[in-house]
């Protein structure tokens, strides 16, 4: 017999079918026992007139009869026939999976990963993210941009600081990409339009609730803008599309954590930095410390001044100060001791930076003069802006950041298959 998925019982109903996939939980009464079974498509109850002796955690394949059972929360049932064993758990899981919440300690949830993945609500977090993926690409593509690819292990370091990883390199030291950021800027000059979803890796030595040492970035550079606003608009584009996707298709997963989704304004409102932060000061009594451009709890008060004021999960905050962007960033002509760059926070936490760049190389050099970066190493990068390059800007989103905020999770790390930090490499 053919196997059926679990999401295919309306078409199969009245008949006999064979279905496999894993025990989720049991329950024996006297003259009845029920199995849930779970497989990549759906969940269902299956009823046997007997014990099965199965336990949570098992790989079955179970033959039965589909019925509607309008009692049932799956709308359907199995009447189960034969249940055979496919593959035995040889210990015991280590916690209880049966419950709909998990309730581990973040350690211990981490630990056990790969059990831990299978519990239904932490699946959740995965196949949401899955969406996420895969919507930004469709976006991306409707936009006119190219998907690249670009290479992890550099000569040098791209984002300048000292939070990169070094790694032996047969016989010379490279870099792990702190992100594509030159490479997606070189293929400006190349496409116009271009995106990646690849690692990123930052040795920041923090433990904080929104770092991880392993990321997935998701970027954007486009070519011919007018200003960095033509940068903010098409991101504030992509991120409706996505978020009206994700809405959709991950509804399921949304309502397993009671979320739901707010469109993404047409709008999303702007402040320089300046401004923002005498707003919060203003309304909230917050002042940022001056050792940072802004710190968590601005972030915090800026997203719940414009959830108040504009009914915005999102905010721009742009003009960052001149000494705290990248070399890389586009003074402001009107105000060099600002830059055209941005975050982009949702729900009052920064889930992408971006700017306008600067693409002349004469500008480009002096400014790196002013920074005292140096340019050896980054040759190739540096002598595509001999070779013409477009007015140009784009951004990098932290991808676990949105899965982070969307579903509310107490720590990043809850969005990483099997996150990396200070102490982490492992499983
Ligand atoms: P930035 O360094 O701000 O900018 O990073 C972009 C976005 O990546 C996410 N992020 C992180 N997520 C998890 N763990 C981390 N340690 C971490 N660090 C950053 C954040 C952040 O907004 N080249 C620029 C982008 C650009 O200008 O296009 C850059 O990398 O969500």
């Amino acid at each position: 017999m053919e196997r059926t998925l679990l999401n295919q019982m309306a078409e199969n109903d009245g008949k006999k079918i064979l279905v496999e996939g894993r025990v989720l939980n049991t329950r024996n009464l006297s003259n009845v026992s029920f199995v849930i079974l779970q497989d990549r498509a759906a969940t269902i109850q299956c009823v046997f007139e007997k014990e099965t002796g199965v336990k949570p955690g098992e790989a079955v394949s179970i033959v039965g009869t589909v019925k509607k059972e309008p009692r049932s929360k799956y709308g359907y049932e199995i009447q189960g026939e034969t249940l055979e064993v496919v593959s035995k758990l040889v210990e015991d899981l280590p916690f209880d999976m049966t419950k709909n919440e998990l309730n581990l300690n973040l350690d211990t949830l981490l630990d056990h990963r790969p059990v831990s993945l299978r519990h239904p609500k932490v699946q959740a977090i995965f196949r949401l993210y899955d969406i996420l993926l895969k919507s930004y690409e469709m976006v991306m593509r409707e936009e006119g941009f190219t998907e690249i690819k670009t290479p992890k292990l550099l000569g040098s370091a791209t984002e300048g600081g000292a939070n990169f990883f070094k790694v032996k390199y047969f016989e010379q030291e490279a870099t792990l990409a702190q992100s594509p950021q030159f490479y997606k800027q070189i293929m400006v000059g190349v496409f116009e339009r271009v995106f990646e979803i690849g690692s990123v890796f930052r040795a920041e030595p923090h433990y904080t609730t929104r770092h991880v040492n392993e990321y997935i970035g998701i970027d954007g550079e486009m070519g011919f803008i007018k200003d960095f606003r033509d940068v903010t608009e098409m991101l504030g584009r992509v991120m409706r599309k996505m978020f009206a996707a994700i809405a959709t298709e991950g509804k399921q997963y949304l309502d397993l954590y009671g979320v739901t989704l707010m469109d993404v304004p047409e709008k999303i409102p702007h402040f320089k930095l300046a401004e923002i932060k005498e707003l919060i000061k203003k309304e909230y009594g917050h002042v940022v410390p001056p050792t940072t451009d802004i710190d968590p709890k601005g972030e915090l008060f800026a997203g719940q001044y414009a959830k108040e004021k504009f009914n915005s999960d999102f905010v721009f905050i742009t003009h960052y100060p001149w000494s705290d962007r990248p070399f890389y960033t586009m003074p402001d002509p009107e105000n060099p001791a600002e830059t055209l760059g941005f975050d982009l926070l949702y729900k009052g936490m920064e889930i992408a930076s971006g700017g306008q760049r600067i693409h002349e190389y004469a500008q480009l050099i002096e400014n790196m003069g002013k920074k005292g970066v140096k340019p050896a190493g980054m040759e190739a990068y540096l002598n595509v802006f001999k070779y013409a390059m477009p007015p140009h800007g784009g951004w990098g989103l932290g991808s676990e950041r949105i899965i982070q905020q969307i579903l509310g999770l107490g720590s990043i790390k809850e969005a990483v298959l099997f996150p990396r930090d200070v102490k982490r490499l492992a499983p």
